[in-house]
């Protein structure tokens, strides 16, 4: 019985080390695994100050210049979806940056939607729909969270290369429930003129399209009520047993 005992705290041992260990990391790129929820665009001033760049094979970035991403349809029962009941571990932006800059950008979550087919400078300054009255968009508390999601540093992209960003808390606040509108990405300051460009859902490349990881697993009380539950069998079968020894 002893042995019997032992097995069954071994037994639960690995099932609570196997609750960590099951951990799953799901991806979303336009095209991959039957995804087709990835919108991007860029706000520019100038000459396209009213031509919408959804379609553009790139998202640019500058100082009159506003990147917009989003990802839709990354919770669910799906096959390809994250289910309910889950802990968000990390989520992280992967880019093809395809035209570089020494300058700095920072991401924020976008607390309106915005649509890549219609959207331009020149739209989000209607003062309609939430959006304010200037052109582009402002990290105001209003169009975009005032809270920088994550800071690419002056010189984090001044390569033509892949680069990450982590952006755990936006995907960790969506799933809790809050509205998933995206990000917008902006320049550090509107007096920068070297663009940075990475290659959007669009581009023809499936495998170079923005990707967005995120790893979640079970949560821990969860874990623990397992273990819990198991330890109070294990009691309740040492009272059960002790009476024979
Ligand atoms: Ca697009
Ligand atoms: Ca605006
Ligand atoms: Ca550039």
């Amino acid at each position: 019985m002893r042995n019997l005992i032992l097995s069954s705290v071994a037994a639960i041992a690995t099932m609570a080390a196997g609750a960590v260990s099951s951990a799953a990391i799901v991806t979303f790129q336009q095209g991959a695994n039957g995804y087709s929820g990835t919108a991007d665009t860029f706000l520019v001033a100038g000459a396209n100050a009213d031509n919408p760049r959804g379609t553009n094979v790139g998202v640019q970035t500058r100082g009159d210049s506003h990147g917009l991403i989003r990802f839709d349809d990354i919770f669910g029962s799906g096959p390809n979806q994250i289910p309910a009941g889950q802990q968000i571990i990390s989520a992280t932006l992967t880019v093809t940056t395809n035209n570089q800059s020494v300058d700095g950008f920072q991401f924020h979550r976008m607390l309106l939607p915005f649509d890549e087919a219609t959207d331009t400078w020149n739209t989000w300054k209607s003062g309609t729909s939430g959006r304010n009255l200037t052109e582009g968009v402002q990290a105001d508390g209003q169009e975009a969270s005032t809270v920088v999601e994550y800071i690419v540093a002056p010189g984090s992209v001044d390569t033509v290369a892949t680069h990450t960003f982590d952006l755990t808390a936006s995907v960790q606040a969506w799933y809790a429930g809050q509205a998933n509108h995206g990000w917008v990405i902006l320049p550090a300051s509107t007096a920068q003129t070297d663009s940075w460009i990475f290659r959007s859902r669009d581009w023809t490349t499936q495998s170079e399209r923005p990707l967005l990881t995120v790893e979640y697993a079970v949560p821990e009380p969860a874990c623990l009520a397992i273990v819990g539950l198991g330890t109070l069998r294990l009691l309740r079968r040492r009272a059960s047993t002790g009476p024979r020894r």
